[in-house]
């Protein structure tokens, strides 16, 4: 799959400021990648399509959600989570990509999940720090992700789990998953 087309077809399916922050995320995620021995070209495939289906109506996901045997606990979940496991469905589906582990950086890059693979670590990552972002205490994660993947990773989740917390938000419960396995692991 070449990156040419891709852009196009990701072009297609977002606003001009989505699509600028998807750009934010290829050069984090390519950035990233380099640093912590991830494969360049997948980590830049996930981050190009990470938002695919961002803008897809909530019917529409809804119904993929059901007929695709997403998980069921995603339909009383908060509807921002669904373009992340319904883009891995239609990314599959509509641009072509088998690669597994580039579709499950995609399906993981809203909640994260325990046992985060290296390529959704550094998604989830990318997506939290680009350029484009300015929300309190991205800087602190932007230094630690020059330091350490994990340690930066745990930093954005917890970062959102307490946002959530302060919004009175529920938070899906892969979210806490991630942010556990990293502090039962952190060295
Ligand atoms: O799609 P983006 O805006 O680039 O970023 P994203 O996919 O990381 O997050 C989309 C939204 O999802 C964001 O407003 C925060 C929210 N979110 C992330 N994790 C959780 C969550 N919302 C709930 N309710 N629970 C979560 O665990
Ligand atoms: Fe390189
Ligand atoms: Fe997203
Ligand atoms: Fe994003």
């Amino acid at each position: 799959m070449d990156k040419t087309k891709a852009l196009e077809l990701v072009k297609q399916q977002l606003p001009e400021k989505r699509y600028i922050h998807t750009l934010g995320v290829v050069q984090s995620a390519k950035e990233l990648a380099h640093r912590y021995g991830v494969d360049e070209d997948k980590a830049e495939l996930a981050a190009i399509y990470h938002d695919y289906a961002k803008y897809r109506p909530l019917d529409e996901m809804e119904q993929i959600i059901k007929d695709d045997g997403l998980p069921a606990d995603l339909l009383t979940a908060n509807t921002e989570l669904w373009h992340a496991p319904v883009g891995a469905v239609l990314v599959r589906r509509e641009a072509g990509v088998e690669d597994e582990e580039i579709l499950s950086a995609i399906r993981y890059h809203t909640s994260g999940r325990a046992q985060m693979t290296e390529l959704e670590k550094v998604i989830y990552l990318a997506d939290y720090i680009e350029p484009g972002r300015s929300f309190p205490g991205v800087d602190e994660v932007r230094e630690l992700a020059a330091r350490s993947l994990d340690e930066a990773v745990m930093k954005a989740i917890a970062n959102t789990i307490a946002f959530l917390m302060s919004k009175q938000q529920t938070i899906y419960p892969d979210t806490f998953h991630a942010y556990n396995d990293f502090a039962m692991h952190k060295g």
